[in-house]
């Protein structure tokens, strides 16, 4: 049971991980527009406010 609880915990962290790299990484390489410039897609920003804080 516990083993179950960590792997969950380990899986949410690599996704949370790759959320926020892809996030970066769409900003930077000008896939989608960042006009304030804090490495996150604007869109992503509307759809994901409570993220971004
Ligand atoms: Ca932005």
């Amino acid at each position: 049971m516990i083993d179950i609880l960590l792997i969950a915990v380990i899986v949410v962290t690599i996704l949370v991980m790759i959320f926020y790299w892809y996030a970066k990484y769409s900003a930077k390489s000008g896939f989608s527009v960042d006009e304030n410039n804090n490495q996150i897609p604007d869109s992503w920003e509307k759809k994901f406010k409570i993220f971004f804080k």
